[in-house]
């Protein structure tokens, strides 16, 4: 195919992001836009991710767009927590309700972007052949979305049904009759091991980091709890707004260390209650991730459920974590429950490590275990994976995969100095939270830098390199302050070889974030340099 295209913007991906940045800049702003995503239709991460079990850990009256009282009035969430079919046909309802689909160009993938600086436009290729040139590159590509495929020898020599988790076949998997075994332990492999324990013949876990995780408390959203949410929406989005995950509920004020034990094992009681994992974490007490002394405290809290849900103290003993309660926290919907089947096993792969993916099944340094199936739960080349596995080039050809070589840089998350009218939604180094508001904050900012610098007739846009510098040292100072870069995690980019250890997350919080951006818009973007076309970029627009 070598049909080549001339449009204003280019959005990569149909997910929350890209969806939200279709209808702003295609409807309220009045660009040209198309839309490209590897994917058959909408649902970016909800597309991919259909294994059993998938579902958001925020609560659903949050885990939505806020930008439209029409959607609200009209979608109504089903259950506490939404699965993934329903939060894939929100995000279908949504390009319906704004006829966006007809914008994208599906079952196609970017696979180069390179900017041409007397243009002032990027040439984007796809893996079709299929060439389009553009003013302004959006990416939706999410953070989770390249998978990460551990490199254990054998998998090609593997005789049964393999999957990653994030690339799930749309038709469904069978699992009856069958001796399954999970890789992979984290927020997937612990939704996705409860769900299938009681489908499977035998189930073969292979963990090689135990997890804090704590009960999710799943069940339907009331009628009254519906009306609710209706009628305080406003009041519901102002507060999500204004405070650091996102995830409406009250973020502790208090100290672990400020009160005394019956009542701080009260507050942990009351948390593993009502349920949810960031709740548990940033709800109970404010210095969970910070202090290492409340940390140990709540860590020490999940530790005695364990032992008292895991009847076989063997088998509990391998579940125990003994790391810091630093990763991004996880909830269930009765993980450790599984463990008391008997259809279930336990491998700890840190004892017993995994040597080779063998025709029947998985060799250990102990021994074989058979398999029918075996289901990859190991996560993703998070945060930065999506990008550095395009070829994007920006001014002077340099390669954004080079410059971010030693870890990744942003302005704020969403744009690279060296990369003009490249903006980059939940880019690294953007806040750490539930997603939804952060991808509608960071929409509306860069559709209104777009709608400024197209005002002013100074459509470049780029990322000044000292306001990029000072936001990497902002993250990086309020990291420290916290105990995350001292977990192994997808957070830092450690659980990818060979990829840099850095901060990707700017974990200030959405409120301070908002406000930031907002003295930046007020103050007339001074963050971003902003310049007028060349004369042989007004030429070429003309012709
Ligand atoms: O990926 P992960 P995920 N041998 O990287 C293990 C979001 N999400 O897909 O911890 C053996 O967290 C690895 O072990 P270790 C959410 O933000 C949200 O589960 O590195 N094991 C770990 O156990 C989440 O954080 C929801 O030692 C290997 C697992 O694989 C993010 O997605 C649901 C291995 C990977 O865990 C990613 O979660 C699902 C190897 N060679 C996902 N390599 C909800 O909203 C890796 N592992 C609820």
């Amino acid at each position: 195919m070598t049909e080549h295209r001339s449009v204003d913007a280019l959005v990569i991906g149909a997910g929350f992001a890209g969806l939200y940045l279709m209808y702003r800049l295609r409807d309220l702003l009045g660009l040209e836009v198309i839309g490209v995503d590897a994917a058959s239709d909408v649902g970016g991460t909800w597309y991919w991710n259909r294994y059993p079990g998938a579902r958001s850990d925020t609560e659903s009256q949050v885990y939505c767009y806020s930008f439209s009282k029409a959607l609200l009035r009209e979608w109504r969430w089903s259950d506490r927590y939404p699965r993934q079919p329903e939060i894939l046909r929100y995000l279908n309802f949504v390009a319906d309700q704004f006829d966006l689909k007809r914008s994208f160009i599906f079952g196609e993938r970017v696979i180069a972007a390179h900017y041409d600086d007397d243009a002032g436009r990027w040439q984007v290729t796809t893996d079709q052949g299929r060439r389009i040139d553009c003013r302004y590159l959006l990416a939706g590509v999410g953070l989770l979305s390249a998978a990460n495929l551990p490199a254990i020898p054998g998998r090609e020599s593997f005789g049964g049904e393999q999957y990653h988790t994030g690339n799930w076949p749309r038709q469904g998997v069978g699992f009856a009759g069958k001796r399954v075994g999970v890789i992979g332990t984290g927020s997937t492999g612990v939704q996705l091991i409860s769900e299938i324990a009681g489908q499977v013949e035998h189930l073969t876990v292979f963990q090689r980091s135990p997890q804090y995780s704590v009960p999710a408390r799943h069940g339907p959203l009331a009628e009254e709890t519906q009306a609710q949410i209706q009628q305080n929406y406003d009041q519901i989005w102002a507060r999500v707004r204004s405070s650091g995950v996102a995830f409406d509920f009250p973020e502790a004020t208090v100290s672990a260390l400020s009160v005394d034990e019956a009542a701080r094992q009260a507050e942990f009681e009351r948390g593993w209650q009502e349920g949810g994992g960031f709740r548990f974490m940033f709800g109970c007490f404010n210095d969970i991730a910070t202090d290492p002394r409340a940390n140990e405290m709540a860590a020490e809290f999940i530790r005695g459920k364990i032992r008292e849900i895991v009847k076989d103290p063997r088998i509990a003993q391998k579940l125990l974590p003994d790391d810091l309660y630093a990763k991004r926290p996880l909830c269930d919907p009765g993980y450790y429950q599984v463990y008391n089947r008997d259809n279930v096993e336990l491998v700890d792969v840190r004892a017993e490590p995994i040597e080779t993916i063998t025709h029947g099944g998985v060799r250990t340094r102990a021994g074989e275990y058979p398999l029918d199936m075996l289901v990859f739960a190991t996560g993703f080349d998070a945060v930065t994976g999506n990008y550095t596995r395009m070829d994007i080039r920006g001014r002077g050809g340099q390669l954004l995969a080079d410059v971010w070589a030693d870890g990744p840089t942003s302005y704020a998350g969403m744009a690279n100095h060296g990369f003009p009218n490249l903006f980059m939604v939940e880019g690294p180094n953007g806040p750490f939270t539930n997603l939804p508001p952060t991808i509608e904050t960071q929409v509306e900012w860069i559709s209104g830098l777009i709608a400024h610098g197209l005002r002013e007739d100074r459509p470049i846009l780029e990322a000044r390199a000292e306001a990029e510098s000072r936001w990497l040292s902002t993250c990086r100072e309020i990291a420290d302050q916290t105990l995350f870069p001292q977990a192994d995690s997808w957070i830092f980019g450690s659980n990818v070889p060979g990829k840099a250890r850095a901060v990707m997350f700017y974990l200030g919080g959405l409120g301070p974030y908002r406000q930031l951006l907002g003295e930046q818009r007020r103050q007339g973007y001074p963050a971003i340099r902003q310049s007028g076309l060349s004369a042989a970029a007004r030429a070429a627009d003309s012709e």
